[in-house]
């Protein structure tokens, strides 16, 4: 069960990755950003709900849109701008401006890899390495639900089914993969139902429900906590915007996301939170303004500070 107080932090965290989202999605529009860049609108519940179940020494392979779960694990908003902006102070220094490659191994973030689902098989190894190890440590990683049906999604569950690894899956099923809805990808309508066949729980949950999302994630790394194997986590939500910031996403019809917007994460967690007493609207306005003056911060931080020096371009890289 979740106290008061930590009802208060999810919705902090929810409400940082919406504002910067905004705010990121606003900067590029006046042509202030570098590259691409993904919405995380919708997915804020997920990433947020889902990371806020592990420990601190646990590991988390983010995908694309969980900007929620970097912001909570510990990397700053002024590292997270400073990377968008290519900085030389943002988490790649300079090497990627997108939200790609945010790998720092000392808040126990794995670098999105941006090939689908690439980062399934590193997390698996993250796992049996904790296995082998004897620490009681869990590895966590997010997809698609495009990725779901990439041959590496099967392959790495059924390895860590056999290996009874500590691993928890989230597929973010956001009803699009691009511009191709699930129905022109996939016969089945439960992706958790997958699970089954590789004989580990397969759970289906609200991902626009943070406190569902939590509660599912909660049990699944309490389980891999204890040795009980790998569990797949199906969060169903939509997509607001498009797959990019260069995608206006004509193709998603409009009455589907005016349905999904009646059920938007953060209003919904607002209104529960004022349901249930656990804050006025004073209380949250406060966290809305700290977010938004975080943001600003980051922005202004990131703007200001120096591209990286060309010299150090090969520096950490390995292969090419
Ligand atoms: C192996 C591979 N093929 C194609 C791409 C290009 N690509 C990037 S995101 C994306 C769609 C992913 O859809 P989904 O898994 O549903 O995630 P979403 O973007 O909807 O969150 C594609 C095709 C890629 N990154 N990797
Ligand atoms: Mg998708």
């Amino acid at each position: 069960m979740l106290d008061n107080e930590q009802r208060l932090e999810l919705f902090y965290w929810m409400v940082l990755t919406r504002i910067f989202d905004e705010e990121m999605v606003n900067l590029w529009k006046q042509g202030r950003g570098l590259g691409g860049t993904f919405s995380q609108r919708g997915h804020e519940a997920i990433s947020v709900g889902a990371s806020y179940a592990l420990a601190p020494d646990d590991v988390v392979a983010p995908m694309h849109r969980d900007l929620g779960c970097y912001l909570l694990r510990g990397m700053t908003p002024r590292r997270v701008f400073g990377n968008l902006l290519g900085r030389a102070n943002g988490v790649s220094a300079g090497r990627d401006a997108n939200l790609h490659g945010m790998g720092d191994m000392s808040l126990n973030i794995v670098g999105f890899i941006s090939h689908l689902p690439h980062s399934m098989p590193v997390a698996l190894g993250m796992a049996q390495s904790f296995v082998y190890r004897n620490e009681k440590r869990v590895a966590m990683t997010f997809t698609g639900d495009g990725a779901s049906s990439a041959g590496l999604f099967h392959e790495t569950l059924n390895m860590a089914a056999v290996w009874n690894a500590p691993l928890v899956v989230i597929v973010e099923n956001n009803q699009y993969a691009y511009s191709t809805p699930l129905e022109q990808q996939m016969k089945v309508t439960s992706i958790a139902a997958r699970a089954s066949g590789y004989g580990i729980p397969g759970v289906s949950v609200d991902g626009n429900d943070i406190e569902a999302v939590y509660a599912a994630a909660k049990e699944a790394v309490d389980r891999a906590r204890r040795g009980g194997g790998p569990t797949l986590i199906e969060a169903h939500t939509m997509r607001m915007l498009g797959h990019a910031i260069h995608d206006g996403a004509e193709y998603v019809p409009r009455d589907l996301l005016a349905e999904w917007e009646q059920r938007d994460p953060v209003r919904l967690y607002t209104h529960k939170l004022l349901d249930a007493g656990v804050a006025d609207e004073t209380e949250l306005d406060e966290i809305r303004q700290r977010c938004a003056v975080e943001v600003a911060d980051a922005i202004e931080f990131a703007e200001q500070s120096p591209l990286p020096d060309p010299a150090i371009v090969t520096v950490g890289v390995y292969a090419d």
